[in-house]
């Protein structure tokens, strides 16, 4: 057993301050000093696959990460850890806890993923190894998990049992919102194709924004119409773009635009929470709704009637603009790059797609490392 600073005083020195996930009653004495101290920044994620999204972001904007779950929680982080840490070669370390690890009695939910969870983790290539649970290991552990990060450019995973790390107390103030956002209206009754609308984006999106457009037909629209060093084209992890979003918005000065789909935006409806909670002014999210799983061939998605607008500022966004022309859409993004935020846009669009669709031709581990320069430079 160790205390908490013992393993976090060595991983912030070796420049780990940006700590995300989920909980799990392993984890409590580490998180709970991660949210008490000043010198690391915790992000509480409302799942565990949003949490590496949101490290992914940090990590793009030039933080070393740390991402924390329950065992439970791997299955939620499996999309991205496969479709997006994989391609895009991002790592963060993770720290993963043993629910129903071996002679453990557990609880029945834990027991099968407690059977599996060395070889879930062997199985997506995250490498690991268990928690230090010494004073002596603590330094070996580090090194392998960084050697391993920094060859690979892959997560890395610790995992942890029950009583690796002594009790703690939470000392920080829950989070504060306070605020009460607003939602507008800039109709105009004349709905764009979703190309049209990315063009219009393309013309007034601010040379200093970070991008980040969703998986399937709309980053390939966008990389068709142009192919700007501030694009992330986010081919898979289908709901992440918000998160990821949030995860640059939170360390990086620029304004960052994040292109949602209403599809993927309902998988991961919950990261509009997170984007209310920590509330970064800089990030404006737009959803374009065209009512259907456009990019896998037009199927009806859950979406028509979601007020998305309304939901961002239910969720605690500054503003919501319901948009279903051009000229209000435009008017709403310069709006929103001229006010605080978090702000959501959300434009209705028509299903379909442009007839000569690309797709990016560039790596997505090359993609990340272009998006990474522009956004630190
Ligand atoms: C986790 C996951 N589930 C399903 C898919 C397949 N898929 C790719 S794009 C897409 C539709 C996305 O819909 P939406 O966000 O509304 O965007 P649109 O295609 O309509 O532009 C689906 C279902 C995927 N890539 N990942």
């Amino acid at each position: 057993m160790i205390p908490a600073d013992a393993f976090l005083g060595p991983l912030r020195d070796a420049g780990f301050d940006f700590f995300t996930g989920v909980p799990c009653s392993y984890l409590t004495p580490l998180i709970n000093r991660v949210i008490s101290d000043d010198a690391y920044k915790y992000v509480a994620a409302a799942s565990e696959g949003e949490a590496v999204a949101i490290a992914s972001g940090a990590w793009l904007a030039g933080k070393k990460t740390v991402f924390m779950c329950q065992n439970s929680g791997l299955g939620n982080a499996v999309n991205p850890f496969t479709s997006l840490n994989n391609p895009f070669r991002i790592p963060t370390l993770a720290i993963v806890t043993w629910r129903g690890g071996p002679g453990l009695k557990d609880e029945p939910q834990h027991e099968f993923m407690g059977a599996i969870t060395p070889n879930l983790l062997d199985v997506i290539e995250v490498p690991h190894t268990l928690f230090p649970k010494r004073l002596e290991d603590i330094s070996g552990a580090l090194d392998e998990a960084t050697y391993h990060m920094d060859t690979n450019h892959l997560p890395f995973a610790f995992i942890m049992n029950k009583g690796d790390v002594m009790e703690d107390t939470l000392e920080a103030a829950p989070i504060s919102v306070a605020r009460a956002g607003i939602v507008e209206d800039r109709l105009d009754g004349d709905i764009p194709t979703r190309v049209d609308a990315l063009r219009r984006f393309l013309s007034v999106v601010p040379e200093t924004a970070g991008v980040i457009a969703t998986t399937g037909k709309c980053g390939r629209e966008l990389f068709t119409l142009a192919d700007r060093d501030q694009h992330l084209y986010q081919v898979g992890s289908m709901g992440c773009a918000a998160a990821m979003g949030l995860g640059v918005a939170l360390n990086t000065e620029r304004p960052v635009m994040v292109l949602d789909g209403d599809g993927a935006a309902l998988m991961k409806l919950g990261s509009l929470a997170t984007i209310g909670a920590y509330a970064p002014d800089n990030m404006v999210h737009v959803v374009l709704d065209n009512g259907t799983y456009d990019s896998t061939g037009g199927q009806p998605a859950p979406s028509v009637a979601v007020d998305f607008a309304a939901v961002g500022v239910a969720c605690g966004y500054a503003h919501g603009y319901r948009c279903d022309g051009m000229d209000g859409f435009e008017a709403a993004l310069q709006s929103s790059v001229r006010r605080p935020g978090p702000h959501l846009i959300h434009l209705k669009i028509q299903p379909g797609s442009m007839a000569d669709l690309g797709r990016p031709t560039v790596r997505p581990q090359d993609i990340a490392r272009r998006f990474k320069e522009f956004l630190t430079s």
